[in-house]
């Protein structure tokens, strides 16, 4: 939509936010903005933009029903009262992948999933990269996308996406080249209501892809081939899937792992891609991350070489099973991006163990109960945050428990309870804000008690 002249609301001013209000301003919006929070920063806001009317505080009812166009963050509840109000007066709420799309002249690969999404997305851009096409990597990724977008010089010739279901929530017409859903786990459960709301919004990722469009499907997730007669008409549909994922007749362009190698499926029995074994990355969920990467990167034509180069050169993205080091023969892994039970899981299934478990944090509605079988037979589980004492219900009987309060102390705990052979893992289920600035921030302080038992032991 046309928004030059008109009268908008940007609501939320994180990160998306102050990209939304810069885009607007550029496309000559009249601008008015909004944050529930009294943000430290709100006197600089004003004075950099000082034509900007500011509003900070909670939202009034109606705040935003007279407003052009409203468009919004993707942190704050789609059906909050004054978004849902402004709807209801026929206002367009848009977010900022809808605005990206509409301003974008170059194709978009997007990727979403409940994990894996950002490793997905990393390793696109590395392979156009190293292809030496003119790529820009961002979204949930951490630059949001309106920021890719060129303000002066030429426009990239590939924008790769990280796409959260919050982000897909608010996309109506937002339309990848080639897009992938990389697998299902519950996750911001307290912010979609559901599981069926958190994959309805994921699946929005290919509602508006047509004819000569490709969507990336993992073949060894039921929940997310389940949506394969759901995508419009015309769009190729191709798969992933590791050697032990059964498959009935995957599409050419589809990616298997067999015999020891990549291979995208085509006439003549398909083409080698590269060798599982140059992959550096740890664990089978990352074969399968390296597949979806393979099978976006070929739909959108990057040559096979360099696909194979950018794979090989990959040493993984910090705090995801990220090995710290070894002290008193007890090897300690990062994965602090382990935000939900699916990367949890896998974190475990990835390790020998026995494990000492540091988990917990905000569990964002979950049910993690599946983590009981996970934990049987591991040594033991340190638990911290918001949500520890409903791990330790989950948990009772199945392992020993000790309960903390800080990072310093589960690590001084995880410690104790280790044998030398063992392996410490922060791979927590939950996400890390009742406690820390971030998942970054959670594994910055893991890695520093981690350093400071060894400075203790030397
Ligand atoms: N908030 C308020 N009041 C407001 C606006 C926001 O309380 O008026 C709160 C939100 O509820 C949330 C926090 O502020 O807790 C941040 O929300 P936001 O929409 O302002 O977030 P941004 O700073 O714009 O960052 C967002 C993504 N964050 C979220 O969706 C929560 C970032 O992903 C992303 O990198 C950035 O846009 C650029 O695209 C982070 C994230 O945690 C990594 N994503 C979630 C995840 O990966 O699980 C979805
Ligand atoms: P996302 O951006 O979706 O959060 P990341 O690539 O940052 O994904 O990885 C997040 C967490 O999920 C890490 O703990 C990582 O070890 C784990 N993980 C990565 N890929 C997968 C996958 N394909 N399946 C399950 N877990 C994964």
């Amino acid at each position: 939509m046309d928004i030059s002249g008109k009268k908008v609301w940007i609501v939320g001013l994180g990160k998306s936010g102050r990209s939304l209000l810069d885009t607007a301003r550029r496309l000559g919006a009249r601008c008015q903005a909004a944050d529930t929070r009294l943000l430290v920063d709100a006197d600089a806001l004003r004075g950099r933009y000082p034509e900007v009317d500011f509003h900070f505080g909670p939202f009034r009812e109606g705040q935003f029903a007279g407003a052009d166009a409203v468009l919004v963050s993707p942190g704050l509840a789609w059906d909050m009262p004054a978004l849902r109000q402004a709807r209801e007066h026929g206002v367009p709420v848009l977010g900022d992948m809808e605005l990206f799309g509409q301003l974008a002249r170059a194709p978009i690969v997007a990727i979403t999933g409940s994990n894996g999404k950002s490793t997905v997305t990393t390793l696109v851009g590395e392979m156009a990269g190293a292809a030496g096409w003119r790529v820009a990597v961002g979204g949930n990724l951490g630059t949001p996308a309106l920021e890719l977008l060129p303000s002066n010089g030429p426009e990239p010739e590939l924008y790769v996406l990280e796409l959260s279901s919050f982000q897909l929530a608010a996309c109506t017409q937002f339309h990848p080249r080639a897009a992938a859903i990389l697998n299902f786990s519950p996750d911001h459960l307290d912010w979609h209501g559901d599981y069926a709301a958190y994959r309805a919004a994921k699946a929005r990722i290919f509602q508006a892809m047509g004819a000569g469009d490709t969507l990336v499907l993992n073949a060894g997730d039921a929940a997310v081939m389940a949506l394969a007669p759901t995508v419009p008409a015309g769009v190729q549909i191709v798969t992933f899937a590791g050697p032990a994922a059964a498959l009935a007749a995957p599409a050419a362009g589809s990616v298997i792992e067999r015999d020891g190698y990549f291979w995208r499926l085509g006439e003549g029995g398909g083409e080698r891609l590269m060798a599982v074994a140059d992959l550096h990355l740890i664990g089978a969920h990352n074969r399968e991350n390296a597949m979806a990467a393979l099978a976006l990167g070929s739909a959108v034509g990057i040559p096979a070489a360099a696909m194979a180069q950018a794979l090989a050169a990959f040493a993984g993205l910090p705090h995801r099973m990220s090995r710290v080091g070894r002290i008193a023969g007890v090897d300690y892994y990062d994965d602090s991006k382990g935000t939900n039970l699916g990367a949890t899981l896998k974190a475990i299934a990835g390790l020998p163990g026995p494990l000492v478990l540091i988990l917990g944090g905000d569990a964002k509605g979950a049910d993690l109960s599946p983590l009981r079988a996970a934990c049987a037979g591991q040594r033991a589980a340190v638990l911290l945050g918001k949500d520890a004492p409903m791990l330790a219900d989950v948990l009772a009987g199945v392992l020993p428990l000790q309960q903390v309060g800080s990072m310093e102390e589960a690590v001084r705990a995880a410690a104790a309870m280790a044998r030398p052979g063992d392996q410490v893992l922060l791979s927590p289920a939950c996400a890390s804000l009742d406690m820390f600035t971030d998942y970054q921030d959670r594994g910055r302080q893991f890695q520093q008690a981690v350093r400071g038992l060894a400075g203790g032991a030397g």
